[in-house]
């Protein structure tokens, strides 16, 4: 075989083993390492925010089908995510695990495709090396749990979350200063002032955020995350744990638009889930599961649950038919009843077992997954525990 030919086949090979709709197009490849929100530079985390930006005023047809409207892209996300039927799916279920995995990760090609495309155009430019190399960051809330309580020192207020240039400062109510003010980031949502009931009129798009810690304080530090993790090795006692638990608080603590089904309306909402999916991988590798292809998994890696606690069931929302949950049953990931998504195609719709594997050197995970978290204290923590 000639070089060009060998060179255009295994361009081709590239393409098409990395399936998802924005991973395909950009040449950006290897895998992705995710790293802590804190360890970014400010350059970093600022491309990363511009990028976000930008994704919000990307317009283009993304609701295929009959219509052919213009919309926003980063919307297309956060109303996926509310939509009843995928909303109703993904959470209460033993989907919401693999459900946000693959929800944050198609975000973060996105993310990587808008900057690569956009950025150079941008100003300042992202040049389209620097755009390869974005991965979606995750906020580890454990470390901003109020270690001493009776410093009278706020901890949350000293996370590396906040800043008045970025994610914006610490503070309840509206966003009025870094990257996500009214004017860059209208909402999808509109919320009232009134944290206890944020649908009080006057009713607006602004991005809001409660973070009463007196309220709802964060309730998990990483000794208790590292436990929670050693102490459940059956998947149907760490899913139900992890969401209503960490999962939950997190939600409730910054309250208006992150406390509804459109929570993806804020970054944060991202940053968290990249967090939740990060303490799933840490728990597969505590007990050594991420050895196991999906077809040896059993009920202790899997479990179906519909819901995870309580006793209602989560049903289709058209025909009250209980949603089934099992390892082969495909994850839904409707735009809306009747039209497919350009992004989220029927014909692409993963199963838990599909997402299991997230790929190797040798193999690419399902739809061309390919992504670790960086290098962990919480893995370290575990070792110290296992000696005592
Ligand atoms: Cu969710």
């Amino acid at each position: 075989m000639n070089n060009t030919l060998f060179i255009l086949l295994f361009t081709l090979f590239i393409i098409l083993s990395t399936a998802d709709y924005f991973s395909k197009q950009v040449p950006c490849s290897g895998v992705r390492v995710r790293q802590r929100w804190g360890s970014l530079s400010s350059c970093e985390r600022c491309r990363i925010a511009r990028t976000f930006v930008r994704m919000k005023q990307y317009q283009d047809a993304w609701k295929t089908g009959s219509s052919t409207e213009k919309s926003s892209l980063y919307n297309l996300f956060v109303e996926v995510h509310a939509n009843p039927w995928n909303s109703a799916a993904w959470h209460g279920t033993s989907f919401f695990l693999p459900a946000h995995k693959y929800f944050i990760w198609v975000l973060e090609s996105a993310l990587i495709w808008i900057a690569y495309n956009e950025g150079p155009k941008m100003s300042p430019p992202i040049s389209q090396a620097n755009a390869c190399k974005i991965t979606l960051p995750y906020w580890d809330w454990e470390m901003d749990y109020d270690y001493d309580k009776n410093d009278n020192i706020d901890s949350l207020s000293l996370s590396q979350l906040f800043d008045s240039n970025i994610i914006g400062s610490y503070k309840t109510g509206a966003v009025t200063d870094g990257r996500f003010t009214l004017q860059n980031w209208p909402t999808v949502s509109r919320t009232g002032y009134n944290p206890l009931s944020i649908s009080t009129p006057p009713l607006d798009n602004t991005l809001k955020r409660y973070l009463n810690v007196e309220d709802i304080p964060l309730q998990y530090d990483t000794t208790q995350i590292a436990n929670g993790i050693i102490n459940r090795p059956k998947f149907a006692d760490f899913t139900r744990w992890l969401e209503v638990g960490p999962h939950g608080i997190p939600h409730l603590l910054f309250g208006y638009q992150m406390k509804t089904m459109f929570s993806a309306d804020d970054v944060v909402f991202f940053l968290h889930h990249s967090n939740i999916d990060r303490l799933w991988h840490i728990w597969a590798d505590c007990h050594d599961y991420e050895k196991l292809s999906a077809n040896e998994l059993t009920n202790i890696q899997y479990t179906a649950l519909n819901p995870t606690s309580g006793s209602k069931p989560k049903v289709d929302p058209v025909t009250n038919v209980i949603i089934p949950v099992g390892l082969h049953d495909t994850i839904t990931y409707y735009w809306k009843l009747k039209n497919d998504s350009k992004i989220f195609p029927s014909d692409k719709w993963p199963t838990p077992a599909d997402l299991w594997g997230m790929g190797t050197n040798d193999t690419p995970g399902w739809d061309g997954m390919y992504y670790r978290y960086g290098s962990d204290y919480l893995v370290n923590l575990k070792a110290l525990q296992k000696k005592l």
